[in-house]
């Protein structure tokens, strides 16, 4: 079989004029452009990406509450002694502490050069008087009132009261009749342990007693 005309459109004859098949057209011009279509599926997800640098600490936040309270703490060690306090009130004259000291001859003439020992003992609180050395031995730092009451017969009496061995004061009466009296006093600061006696001066030991004459030594603390 021969085509005899290929024009388009026309149709493709043999040789016996038969008609074959059309020849193809003409290409028709582009068609303008189709609308937007639908926007398309989320793609898959991407591949984790590297660790990113470590980002700026933040600014601090606010206080939090106050925590509970803890257990208790161990003792501590005991404080300073305070300050003294204000003094205090006088109390009565019956809550003082007494001092104080009444004692005799048992013995008319007692010997000079030593403390006249009175081991007649009236009164003798705390000790102030000590009968073994005839001295009185002052406890505490004090004024002391210091007297005695002496009977004379038969002599002179020559006395001296002294104070840790240094004369304080002398008493002397000399001797008429019968049994007389004589006396001193004499106030003494004393110191604690200080020491304070009467002694017979050169023999002038007229002292006497008996069973109603009483020679005495009697003092108190102030
Ligand atoms: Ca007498």
């Amino acid at each position: 079989m021969v085509l005899m005309n290929n024009t388009p459109g026309r149709c493709q004859t043999t040789k016996n004029n038969e008609c074959i098949a059309g020849v193809p057209g003409i290409p028709g011009t582009p068609g303008t452009n189709g609308q937007h279509g639908p926007p398309g599926r989320d793609g898959k997800d991407g591949q984790q990406g590297a660790k990113g640098e470590p980002g700026k600490p933040g600014e601090p936040g606010p206080h939090g509450p106050p925590g509970k309270m803890g257990p208790p703490g161990l003792t501590g060690m005991p404080g300073l002694p305070g300050a003294p306090g204000p003094k205090g009130e006088s109390g009565s004259f019956t809550n003082r502490n007494i001092y104080a000291f009444h004692v005799g001859l048992t013995k008319s003439q007692p010997s000079s050069g030593s403390p006249i020992k009175f081991e007649k003992v009236f009164y003798n609180e705390k000790n102030v008087y000590n009968e073994e050395s005839g001295k009185v031995i002052s406890p505490v730092n004090g004024v002391y009132y210091l007297t005695y009451h002496i009977t004379v017969y038969s002599k002179n009496v020559h006395l001296v009261l002294k104070h840790n061995g240094q004369s304080v004061q002398y008493m002397y009466h000399v001797f008429s009749s019968g049994t007389e009296q004589a006396s001193g006093a004499s106030i003494l600061n004393m110191k604690k342990g200080d020491e304070a006696w009467l002694e017979v001066v050169q023999e002038r030991n007229g002292l006497y007693v008996d069973s109603d004459d009483d020679s005495t030594f009697s003092g108190f603390l102030i």
